[in-house]
């Protein structure tokens, strides 16, 4: 064997030569693997091999381009000239593939002239993730093998497709066995020598590119909602419909020119940030990779109500058992029955059989005694938000629970550290702080209490990752991360309306912005009474003032919205009059509210929230706060996170216009000391780690 480079070997097998890629983690595309290859396939070319085997070591075949060296200066051959290099051997190119060839990965394996992969094996074009396309052929010659609307289907959305699956649709010519890729490829390349097979090239398949514009159309309609806002996918659409009406050439024009807009757009941006953000997330300074993992292999919860029904899904969906506690057999039954019925809905829409609702039912064991949390390896508490109900809850669990059990509140609201100062053993007490569907949403908060042990938060980490969770690690405070900006959006969006902007206004710049409903919407739908005191309300608001009312929100009708009997909203002229009667009164003027001022006011909000919370350390990066935003509370994707948008303006933008605004609207606007000091520098969140 010889080495090419650091990266890349080339070893000749008698008549087969084997190119091996070798750059951990994922073999990425980086600078040195592109020039490896390149090298490898051209030497090999040189020599005596009829055939190349190009495969990998470690975990997975290419995972794609190297993201890292997205936006610095292009060094040695790009991956298209790889791609040629490969295209244009004169001997059979054989890609063997093991783990996930992903983007530019796959487009480098569709330049071999066949493909062989293992059945654990998945092929995929996740570009889109990225706010990219595939810019290196991808969008044209995948639709030449799998035909139009399967590459449509793959790209747009990013699937990471079974090896089976690609083989049944061409995409993969033959399947390894399990463990024995390389001799299996070394056997394949010999037995396309020996048939003399043709050195087959994509670019030059044609028959499958068959499509009329309705099919691109009806692809757009179907995915409207999905896709609203995002440029990527609409640039896919575009260029695979380039690919069935011109010539291959001219579609790869097409492909680079938007691939180079997307690239040097704030989408793409965005959604690179959140690539990493989601996996530092995991990264906690103070907890080093050794730390010990406490083995959790049951684990109790208490509350079946939709918190908890949703909390014990997920650890039955990761095949945990879960005992379930509740007080009465009533609403346990109830608690079951909804969890029955959204399984039974996950299985009708195919996502599995009616056999495995069975058997995750099975693996949720009902109780009405907390004794039964005895042997448990882990307890979460879901039961509703009261500190007494909580404390009382946690010092019975200390007298049952087995030394050793980690015990989790998913409170969203209380003091953690003092729900843990009513065991014996606060260093064993954490929060989940899960999202509502607990069993949909993807975030959860996990609250590092005061004197909370490393192995606790490691262990508590890596059972959310278990769960199929994102987790964010958090510290005590009120409303923690997420509720707290929340919260402090809120403020802003009653300001306005204060001063007489119309919710409705307000809700459809958040919506135009990206997000699925604004915050008045999202009152309607939770409730206005919630925390409304009847007794003590005294219309000193726009809220108490539509409680009074009884306009409650969707459950009762009307809220800040009238509602028919189908749910559907429509501005409320009763509203409209209250709002308007308090901007009167505040003495402000009637006037127009762009919706670039208002989404800039209602973010500027949460900026400045964030950048306190960083200060006082209740996050441990800028980039967490977004990954909370997006998992937790459907911030746009595109977007990068409310953190994100600040760097995207400039954090001496944002630090002049919150000043302005303490100028023209009050102090609470003034910016946070982090803010001010990362500006002076020149710096960005980002930069602050
Ligand atoms: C592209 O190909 C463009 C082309 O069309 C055109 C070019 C002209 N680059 O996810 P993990 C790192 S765009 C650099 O935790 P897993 C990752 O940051 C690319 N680094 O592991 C992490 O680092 P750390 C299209 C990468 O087993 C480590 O590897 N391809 C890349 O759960 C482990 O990652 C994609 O979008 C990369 N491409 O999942 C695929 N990929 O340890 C992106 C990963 O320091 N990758 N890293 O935190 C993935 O989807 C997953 O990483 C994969 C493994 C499924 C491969």
């Amino acid at each position: 064997m010889a080495a090419i480079n650091e990266a890349t070997d080339l070893a000749i097998d008698g008549d087969i030569a084997v190119v091996t890629v070798a750059s951990p983690p994922v073999n990425a595309l980086s600078s040195t693997v592109r020039a490896g290859i390149n090298t490898a396939v051209k030497q090999a070319n040189e020599s005596e091999a009829a055939a190349i085997v190009l495969i990998c070591a470690g975990r997975t075949f290419i995972a794609g381009a190297d993201i890292t060296e997205f936006g610095g200066a292009a060094k040695g051959p790009s991956l298209r000239d790889v791609q040629d290099t490969l295209e244009n051997s004169a001997i059979p190119v054989v890609a063997a593939i093991h783990g996930t060839a992903l983007g530019g990965g796959l487009e480098l394996a569709l330049c071999a002239h066949y493909r062989i992969a293992v059945p654990s094996a998945k092929c995929g074009l996740p570009e889109v993730n990225l706010g990219l396309l595939p810019g290196a052929g991808g969008t044209q010659r995948l639709p030449r093998i799998v035909g139009v609307e399967k590459a449509l289907q793959m790209i747009a959305f990013g699937d990471h497709v079974p090896a089976a699956e690609c083989h049944e649709m061409g995409l993969v010519d033959e399947m390894a066995v399990e463990g024995q890729l390389l001799g299996d490829a070394v056997a394949y390349a010999r037995r396309i020598v020996a048939e003399d097979r043709p050195l087959a090239r994509v670019s030059n398949l044609n028959d499958k590119l068959i499509a009329d514009a309705q099919v691109f159309a009806d692809f757009r309609a179907a995915n409207a909602k999905k896709f609203r806002g995002f440029e990527a996918p609409q640039a896919i659409i575009t260029c695979v419909e380039a690919a069935v009406n011109g010539s291959f050439d001219d579609g790869m024009t097409v492909e680079r020119e938007l691939f180079t807009a997307l690239m040097a757009g704030n989408q793409s941006k965005a959604q690179r940030h959140l690539f990493f953000a989601e996996r530092q997330a995991w990264k906690i300074p103070d907890v080093p990779k050794d730390t010990e993992l406490i083995p959790v292999e049951s684990v109790g919860i208490i509350g079946a109500g939709t918190m908890g029904g949703g909390i014990a899904m997920n650890y039955a969906n990761a095949g945990i058992p879960v005992t379930l506690i509740e007080t009465s057999q009533e609403a346990i039954d109830r608690g079951l029955s909804v969890v029955r019925a959204n399984y039974e809905r996950s299985a009708k829409r195919g996502r599995f059989s009616m056999d495995e609702v069975e058997v995750r039912m099975g693996r949720i064991t009902p109780s009405l005694d907390m004794n039964d949390l005895a042997e448990v390896d882990m307890v979460v508490e879901a039961v509703f938000e009261r500190m007494d109900v909580k404390k009382d809850i946690f010092g019975r669990l200390d007298q049952i629970c087995k030394p050793g059990a980690i015990l989790a509140t998913n409170t969203s609201a209380l003091n953690i550290d003092e729900i843990a100062d009513a065991t014996t053993r606060p260093e064993w007490v954490i929060g989940m702080h899960f999202f509502s569907p607990a069993n949909v949403m993807k975030l959860v908060e996990v609250v590092r209490a005061e004197k909370t042990s490393i192995p606790v938060i490691n262990t508590t980490m890596q059972i959310s990752k278990r769960i199929g969770k994102v987790a964010t690690l958090v510290r005590v405070c009120p409303g923690f991360v997420g509720n707290r900006i929340l919260a402090a959006r809120r403020r802003v969006a009653d300001n306005l309306i204060n001063q007489g902007a119309m919710p409705w206004e307000i809700d459809k710049a958040m919506f135009d912005f990206g997000f699925a409903m604004g915050p008045f919407q999202m009152s309607d739908l939770a409730g206005l009474d919630l925390g409304w005191v009847k007794e003590e309300s005294s219309s000193s608001t726009i809220r108490e003032c539509l409680c009074e009312l009884d306009r409650r929100g969707q459950k009762s009708g009307a809220g800040y919205y009238d509602y028919d009997e189908n749910r559907t909203a429509t501005p409320s002229s009763i509203t409209e009059e209250i709002v308007r009667r308090f901007a009167a009164q505040a003495g402000f003027e009637p006037r127009d509210w762009t919706a670039d001022e208002i989404v800039e006011r209602l973010v500027l909000g949460m900026v400045n929230e964030g950048a306190k919370i960083l200060e006082e350390g209740m996050a441990i990066r800028s980039s967490d706060i977004d990954v909370i935003w997006v998992h937790g509370y459907n911030w746009p994707r595109y977007w990068g996170g409310p953190m994100f948008w600040a760097d995207l303006q400039g954090l001496d933008t944002v630090a002049a216009r919150l000043n302005e605004l303490a100028a023209s609207d009050g102090d609470h606007w003034k910016p946070a000391g982090l803010i001010t000091q990362l500006a002076a520098e020149g710096k960005s969140f980002s930069d602050a780690g």
